[in-house]
């Protein structure tokens, strides 16, 4: 280029698709799958508008070399016509064990894109291209392949438990035993690849030399393990050295024979008595020759610092009682006991198919205060899940250090714990003179704001850390909003979500519970999955969903299964087995999740006909939980149950359409239609038939649903459960009753994830706007007045006049009601899929403003970056959107003028991307290709922005702490 060119200051305007984000089943260059066929996707970013890909081609090959033009893959699909594909599933030669593979994808796009591009320099682009890597563990169930044995310490027989009494107890009484250190010494040359494939009946922390093996934490992750145990692959190439190397491991009860949710009698050992380590370690040298050092008689035990450690009890270190150096080359393990074999058997043994929990966050102390000689309270400014980090000098021979957990203080300044219930959340660090220790637990985590130490005379807010801990699920949305308080709702709504998705989609962080519930997973899921990518963390639950199941074959109420929880799936618990995978489908376009469910789906949906041959749902309900938690008056359970009937019918016969599957489809659709006549038949009451006897509610409504609550009738809108003749009537009865009520909401779990997008979808975005702003209880925004920085299990946990709810169930940092994220994104501002799109095929871009005047969503979907932002100033209402490659997008302008819109300043259509659909009253509707836009329109929005007042913290047990 001659230096008397003018510079660019704008980017290229072509330079072709773009793949990126390559996935391998959901997940980036994942180490050690099992999977025979995996799915290989991409997403696509272009610069110009109409920039979609036509076709795929993907090669994969163990030798990268083999993946360029010419080269011979292993595998290579050609030239695939395909403008939808977002991915495809291998189908090569079957895969190895144990091997790398490398996979490149190259992407044309239509209409002279692609090839035709030019780059900056003027070169033809090209198509886009694209590589990645995956590697595979034990492939299939593996198990003929492994070698290890299953090793432990010390067998330890069931500890009987005292039903426990409410509040703590002391630490010793928990029948809580040291955590066993396993080791092994062995030699290498040379070796130019080793990988480590590990995995416990319990929790497992692996170190080679002493330096740790991967970030996991609380692997191998928790599944019924009589059902399903995971292990994990770790490259330790680099930490091996040529001569002794040591091999190193500590394992702790876990979940596996630790304390697990609130069944007194059984409150440990729920899987089994004493924790057991499992592992092969694959070495590699230059020249090609392997050896294996598994788990077997051989290895030397013994226990060390830690004495005990529990996820709901905590963790106890002392000390005096380190084997310094146990885990590196030179120690002299004479002292140690050989381990004790408990068997060989590798038939449960599953590659882990999501990432591990990590630690995901550090948050630094923002206040401590003295309460005591020895005693400081730490706020770290935000409710989580994980662990402190503590940084102690000199503590005596035998001096104690206590860390307590609270999510809220009392009145008095101290720690707020009732509400834990048995889970007495403390770690302990006992000290032996030495001059400097990090104090820093591996094996517990504990839900929390607020830490209490004592045993230190001085603490320096340096000296402590936070660490949050979660699942490792890939951030995909970002929302913001003009109102500073929805935007803090939105914040309290992810760190719902990072307290709560460890290893499995729980409940609650704190209490003696923290179980997979479905219904909470479920009514969250739409929010989770714009937050963070979940498909790979829910592909590991759906099956713990799978090995839960009854022997009927019904869902649970909770997976992974636990004794002493009801088993028999509620209806909207149950259903979550439908929901779920349905939902997946149509955020991520992969239909193994319809066809790995579809026979479940199905067995849950006979069940429940079977046992309800009239079609109301009042048999095979479990526990029954209804709308759980609703304030005010119960929904009648027969109007739920019957209405998640419908639903699950429903969706069955879609997942069935989806699959090709018509005749499934057409018996599906006949019984949710059924089901749908009988709710009608059964439930709902026009103007003139009230058998009520009573005052007569129908002259008023034209329309009651039995019980008249808010839940009943957005089950039945939400659901589509009414002749069309009728709907208009319910949205009146729904909205008076809201209205009447504040407005404000009197839903439970159930009802609240539908309120705002049913009144949306029908017309009264308004009124669920005037919830979502509202700041009493109950409210979205009242605990935030008072100082909420996660989601609480109930509207009212805390308020001023009454103090905390009873402490036997109330939870600051529940995510169930949280489930209102999803409509900021796809309602405030307006970044949806059309209904009938899958995998973000067809966006529509409807923002609902309100009585904002500003808002915006970014999501990185599936096939790429979709985005809204619109604002209103000056009587102008401007929307920016960004449509991906491969998508196209339906864009209401909310505007009564239509001639008054602009795209980029010209007229719309001016480049053939844009075509009007419809002029309706309210908006002009538009079709857009992929690419970026900027419309403007006269601002006639019928409300007009209120200015956003400061929030103010009133009143609060969390007072002064924002
Ligand atoms: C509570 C849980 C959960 C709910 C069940 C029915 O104990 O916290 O949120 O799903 O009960």
């Amino acid at each position: 280029m001659s230096g008397t060119e003018p510079r660019r200051t704008q980017p290229p305007e072509a330079s072709g698709l773009r793949p990126h984000a390559l996935r391998c089943d959901h997940r980036t260059t994942p180490l050690g799958t099992g999977e025979r066929a995996p799915l290989l996707g991409w997403r696509l970013a272009a610069d110009r508008r109409g920039d979609d890909p036509a076709a795929y081609r993907v090669r994969v090959a163990e030798d990268p070399g083999a993946l360029a033009d010419g080269g011979r893959p292993l595998w290579d699909t050609g030239r695939v016509e395909d403008p939808d594909a977002l991915g495809v599933l291998y189908a090569g030669p079957p895969l190895r064990s144990r091997t790398r593979y490398h996979w490149r994808v190259t992407v044309w796009g239509a209409a002279g894109t692609g090839e035709g591009a030019r780059t900056e320099t003027g070169a033809a682009a090209g198509p886009g291209e694209a590589t990645s890597w995956f590697e595979t563990a034990f492939i299939g169930d593996g198990a003929p392949e492994w070698r290890a044995s299953w090793i432990t310490h010390d067998p330890r027989p069931v500890p009987v438990m005292d039903a426990p009494t409410e509040g703590e107890r002391a630490l010793d009484d928990h029948g809580l035993a040291p955590c066993p250190l396993l080791r092994r010494a062995f030699t290498a040359t040379a070796v130019t690849r080793a990988r480590l494939y590990v995995s416990a009946r319990g929790l497992y922390e692996v170190r080679l030399n002493g330096v740790r093996a991967g970030d996991a934490e609380l692997a191998p992750g928790w599944t019924d393990y009589t059902r399903r145990i995971q292990y994990q692959t770790y490259d330790v190439t680099a930490l091996l050295r040529d001569g002794e190397n040591v091999l190193a491991a500590t394992l702790a009860d876990g979940w596996w024979s630790g304390f697990v949710g609130f069944e007194p009698r059984r409150a440990g050992a729920h899987y089994g008595t004493f924790p057991q380590l499992l592992a092969e370690l694959h070495l590699t040298g230059a020249d090609g020759r392997t050896a294996v050092v598994a788990t077997d008689a051989t290895w030397r035990t013994g226990t060390g610092a830690v004495r005990h450690a529990d996820l709901l009890m905590g963790e106890c270190h002392d000390l005096r009682h380190a084997a310094d150096g146990w885990e590196l080359p030179g120690f002299d393990d004479r002292a140690l006991r050989p381990a004790l074999v408990t068997d060989a058997d590798h038939r449960l043994l599953v590659a882990s198919v999501d990432e591990p929990v990590r630690a995901m966050a550090e948050l630094p102390a923002r206040t401590v205060t003295r309460t005591g000689a020895r005693r400081h309270v730490v706020d770290f400014g935000q409710n989580l899940a994980g662990r402190v980090r503590l940084r102690v000098t000199a503590l005596a021979t035998g001096a104690r250090v206590t860390v307590r957990h609270a999510e809220a203080l009392d009145d008095d300044g101290g720690l707020y714990t009732a509400n834990l219930r048995t889970a007495a959340a403390t770690d302990v660090l006992i000290g032996d003179g030495r001059p400097h220790t990090v104090f820093e637990p591996g094996f517990t985590y504990h839900g929390f704001r607020y830490a209490e130490i004592d045993g230190l005379p001085e603490l320096s807010a340096a000296d402590i850390t936070a660490v949050a801990l979660h699942s490792d699920t890939p951030w995909t949305g970002a929302f913001a909003c003009s109102d500073p308080t929805v935007e803090r709702l939105h914040r309290c709504v992810e760190w719902g979500q990072r307290s709560n998705f460890v290893s499995v989609p729980t409940d609650c962080p704190q209490r003696d519970e923290r179980l997979g519930w479905l219904a909470d997973a479920q009514v969250f899921l739409p929010t989770a999955a714009r937050n963070a990518d979940v498909a790979a963390f829910f592909t590991k639950w759906l099956r713990d969903i799978e090995d839960a199941r009854t022997p009927e074959g019904g869902f649970t109420n909770v997976a992974p299964r636990l004794a002493g929880v009801a088993d028999e799936g509620a209806p909207g618990w149950g259903d979550a087995g439908v929901i779920i995978p349905w939902h997946l489908y149509r955020t991520y376009g992969d239909p193994r999740f319809l066809s790995r469910a579809l026979p479940a789906m199905r067995a849950w949906v006979d069940l429940i006909r079977r046992h309800n041959p009239d079609l109301v749902w009042r048999h095979k309900v479990g526990p029954h939980f209804a709308d759980w938690l609703a304030p005010g008056t119960p929904t009648p359970r027969e109007v739920v149950a019957t209405a998640c009937f419908a639903h699950s019918a429903h969706l069955t016969a879609r997942a069935a359409e989806a699959l090709g599957e018509r005749a499934t489809a057409r018996e599906y659709h006949r019984l949710a239609a059924a089901v749908r006549a009988v709710f009608t038949e059964r439930f709902v009451r026009t103007g003139g038939e009230d058998r009520t006897g009573g005052e007569d509610r129908n002259d008023r409504a034209g329309l009651v649903i039995e019980g008249d609550t808010q839940t009943g009738y957005l089950l039945a809108l939400a659901f589509g459960l009414l002749p069309a003749d009728r709907t208009d009537a319910a949205v009146r009865r729904l909205a008076e009753l809201i209205e009447s009520a504040g407005p404000a909401l009197r839903t439970g779990f159930l009802g609240v994830a539908l309120a705002a997008p049913v009144l949306d979808s029908y017309g009264r975005a308004d009124l669920a706007h005037a919830l979502l702003r509202r700041t009493e209880v109950p409210s979205w925004l009242f605990p935030l007045r008072h100082g909420a920085t996660t989601v609480w299990e109930r509207w009212d946990g805390w308020t001023p006049e009454a103090g905390f709810r009873a402490p036997s169930m109330n939870s600051f940092n529940h995510y169930a009601l949280g489930s209102i994220g999803e409509w900021l994104h796809r309602g405030v501002a307006g970044l949806d899929q059309r209904p009938d799109s899958v995998g973000y095929r067809h966006l529509r871009v409807r923002p609902r403003p309100g009585t904002l005047t500003r808002a915006s969503a970014r999501y990185a979907s599936v096939r790429g970056t979709a985005e809204v932002r619109w604002e209103r100033r000056d009587g102008v209402f401007s929307l920016w959107l960004r449509v991906p490659p491969g998508a196209d997008a339906e864009v209401y302008v909310p505007t009564a003028d239509p001639a008054s819109v602009r795209e980029s300043g010209a007229e719309p259509g001016h480049d053939g991307q844009v075509a009007l659909l419809a002029a309706e009253p309210e908006h002009a509707v538009y079709r857009v290709a992929s690419g970026t836009y900027h419309f403007t329109a006269a601002d006639t929005v019928p409300e007009r922005p209120v200015p956003d007042e400061p929030l103010t913290l009133v009143g609060s047990h969390q007072e002064g702490t924002p």
